[in-house]
């Protein structure tokens, strides 16, 4: 089969070009109201909400590419059993100490529990029929859920990461995959931080060592070479 690669930093990625439609997959990280709306969650921590809205735009560019020639996507949610058995206890302590609670009532509904508005993914990039939802209850999302089954009966073996956030989410979502040996690239402008300054250290952490959990692009070029 013949080889495909996108520009990537450090190398052209994947690895070894077996890059197709069959074989990879695009994970949507946590784009809910809880992360990037008003009033939720991160809003609530009062934190500049244009930085993890930024990626909305180029998210729905892949999306749309990738959606259209027929690559496996999924997307994730991070939130909490509505009796908050899966919450951890100092999960719970440390978001009450900064007067977001989690599991506490806030202007989006109670805060990161599924079925409530702000656990909701946002419309603009919301789900479409066949494309697997991971409901988990932690950062990462390969930790509580189905994710790795459901990606090794599809065959999946490269991995596109976009959402928020970036040095969150994201890199635990990238650590737990690549350690998994998945083929992981991070699209940056696809991703916000809370900070822009530790978007920006997750970003060059990728690239250490060459490329210690996998490859660094972006939504146009991406675009532009997805085969
Ligand atoms: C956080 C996330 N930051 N989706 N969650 O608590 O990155």
């Amino acid at each position: 089969m013949t080889s495909h690669y996108i520009d990537a930093d450090p190398y052209p990625w994947p690895y070894n070009g077996a890059l197709h439609p069959d074989n990879t997959a695009l994970i949507v990280i946590d784009m809910q109201t809880d992360f990037c709306g008003p009033g939720g969650y991160v809003d609530s921590m009062g934190y500049d909400l244009s930085l993890v809205r930024a990626p909305i735009e180029p998210i729905k560019r892949v999306l749309a590419a990738m959606r259209s020639k027929g690559y496996h996507v999924i997307h994730t949610r991070e939130g909490h059993r509505p009796d908050l058995a899966d919450l951890p206890a100092n999960k719970r302590w440390r978001s009450q100490r900064i007067k977001a609670g989690i599991g506490d009532p806030g202007p989006c509904g109670r805060i990161l529990v599924r079925g409530e508005p702000g656990w909701e993914i946002i419309p603009d990039l919301a789900p479409i029929a066949n494309e697997p939802v991971i409901d988990k209850p932690g950062k990462g999302s390969f930790c509580a859920t189905d994710l790795e089954l459901i990606l090794n009966q599809r065959g999946i073996e490269n991995i596109v990461l976009a959402g928020i956030t970036t040095d969150v989410c994201v890199h635990t979502t990238m650590r737990e995959a690549n350690d998994r040996g998945f083929e992981c690239v991070l699209l940056e402008d696809c991703c916000g931080a809370t900070d822009h300054g530790n978007h920006l250290a997750a970003i060059k952490m990728i690239k250490m060592q060459g490329g210690v959990f996998g490859a660094v692009s972006n939504a146009d070029r991406f675009v532009d070479q997805l085969p």
